[in-house]
């Protein structure tokens, strides 16, 4: 964040390790993505392959992981990373917190042995992509009506289902696939060249452009005994990453803001309206007021979530407080500055457009924002009202 945005210091917050982090991903940002980011977006096509190889050389796949080739970095470095690759665009911190908070995650917690080793040192070295399905085309908000299912064929599994709108699908090397089993839901690791799994990526998408969403097919995807992750049952495995991943996305978010409350205030500075520039104005100062206000706040809860997640303290409906807001405030303040651009507003030679058509996906991947409501509801009244 510019020096003047950072209205009450969150940098004083931060260890000089964080700083460096944030340092190295802004970098990588503005010199490696930002100036590629309006074509990819536009073509709907982006080189993963070498993005992830880059990013994995930076150490920022699976950098909150220890061991296996990950950095073991602590989470508000994590979540500054986000912050960073996000203000280029959602779809570049989607890749990254796919494979990192939820594939790699999935396999560093819940994995064997041999199935970390096989694949989180390629995976942290962005050698190997992978991708995490656990949505279907008729479960989303509830997985666990899921109907991907998995059944014994001696000492084998079989695997049967569809899974719907995941990102990286159809260029990753490894899907972690949630299958419904005679024992409950289990996690499973499929390389994605095992005969009967397919992933046609999903076309025509106005969000998050910059990023590969796929449809995954299992039509008798035959696995060994070993590809099911051992430590992992029932709903809490595939729960507990969204967690991880749902806490990147509370810094991310507050990303995707900064770039375009940034570029309305260089814009508005120039820009001249009844012979003064736009920034004189009260209507003008209010608007960017009010939007630096709820920048610092959510960057301040973030860093504060943050700090519980260091101590081992972080409960679900934290994450969902963060969310929630952070999501939420993000679009806000991306329709707000995109008022002030006007007509330059909707162009793709500014970024700000772009960012709010991500948002709307950030505002439902992860749990949609009715979903983290529930949650939080539930913890303030002990009643669940999904059902
Ligand atoms: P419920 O009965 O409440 O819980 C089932 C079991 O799970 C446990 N649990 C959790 N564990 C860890 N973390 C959490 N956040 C947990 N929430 C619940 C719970 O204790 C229970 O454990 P056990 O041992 O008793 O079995 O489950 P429910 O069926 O009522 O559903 C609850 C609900 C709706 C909150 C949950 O299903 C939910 O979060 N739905 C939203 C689904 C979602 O977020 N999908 C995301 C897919 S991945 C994605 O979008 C990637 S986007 C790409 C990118 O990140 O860039
Ligand atoms: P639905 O569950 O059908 O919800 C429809 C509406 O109903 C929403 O407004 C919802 O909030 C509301 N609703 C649902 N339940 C309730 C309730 N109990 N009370 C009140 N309202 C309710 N998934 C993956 O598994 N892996 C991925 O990598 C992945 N990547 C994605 C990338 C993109 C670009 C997108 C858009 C989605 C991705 N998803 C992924 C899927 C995402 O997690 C789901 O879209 C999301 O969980 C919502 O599911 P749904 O779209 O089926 O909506």
């Amino acid at each position: 964040m510019s020096a003047s945005l950072d209205l009450v210091d969150v940098d004083s917050l931060l260890t000089s390790e964080e700083v460096d982090v944030r340092g190295a991903a802004r970098r990588f940002a503005d010199e490696r993505l930002r100036p590629s980011l309006p074509e990819w977006f536009e073509a709907g096509v982006i080189p993963a392959r070498e993005l992830a190889k880059e990013l994995g050389a930076l150490g920022f796949l699976g950098m909150h992981l220890t061991g296996y080739g990950c950095a073991g970095l602590g989470p508000v470095a994590y979540g500054l990373a986000c912050l960073e690759i996000e203000a280029a665009d959602s779809g570049m911190r989607s890749l990254v917190s796919v494979q990192g908070s939820l594939a790699m995650y999935a396999i560093w917690k819940y994995g064997s042995e041999e199935q970390k080793a096989e694949w989180l040192p390629r995976m942290s070295a962005g050698e190997a992509i992978g991708c995490f399905g656990l949505t279907e085309p008729d479960f989303g908000s509830n997985p666990g009506g899921m109907r991907t299912n998995a059944r014994r064929d001696g000492d084998d599994w079989i695997l049967n289902g569809s899974k719907m709108w995941i990102t990286n699908g159809s260029v990753a090397d490894v899907a972690v696939v949630w299958a419904r089993t005679d024992d409950g839901v289990r996690g499973f690791v499929v390389p994605t060249s095992t005969p009967g799994f397919s992933a046609p990526e999903i076309k025509q998408k106005m969000s998050l452009r910059a990023s590969v969403t796929s449809e995954l097919v299992l039509d008798d995807v035959r696995l060994p005994a070993s590809a099911m992750l051992p430590e992992a049952r029932g709903l809490s495995g595939p729960l507990g990453c969204l967690n991880e991943a749902r806490f990147g996305i509370i810094f991310g978010a507050m990303g995707a803001a900064r770039d375009c409350l940034e570029t309305a205030i260089a814009y508005a500075g120039e820009r001249i309206v009844f012979d003064k520039p736009l920034t004189a104005y009260q209507l003008t100062q209010a608007k960017l007021a009010d939007m630096a206000v709820e920048l610092n706040k959510g960057i301040l809860l973030a860093v504060h979530l943050g700090r519980l997640k260091e101590k081992g303290t972080l409960r679900p409906e934290q994450v969902s407080v963060g969310k929630l807001n952070n999501v939420r405030e993000a679009i806000a303040i991306a329709r707000e500055c995109r008022t002030i651009l006007a007509a330059n507003g909707i162009s793709g030679e500014y970024p700000i457009m772009r960012h709010a058509n991500n948002l709307e996906s950030v505002l439902t991947y992860e749990g949609t924002s009715e979903v983290h409501q529930l949650v939080i509801g539930q913890a303030l009244t002990g009643q669940s009202a999904f059902r």
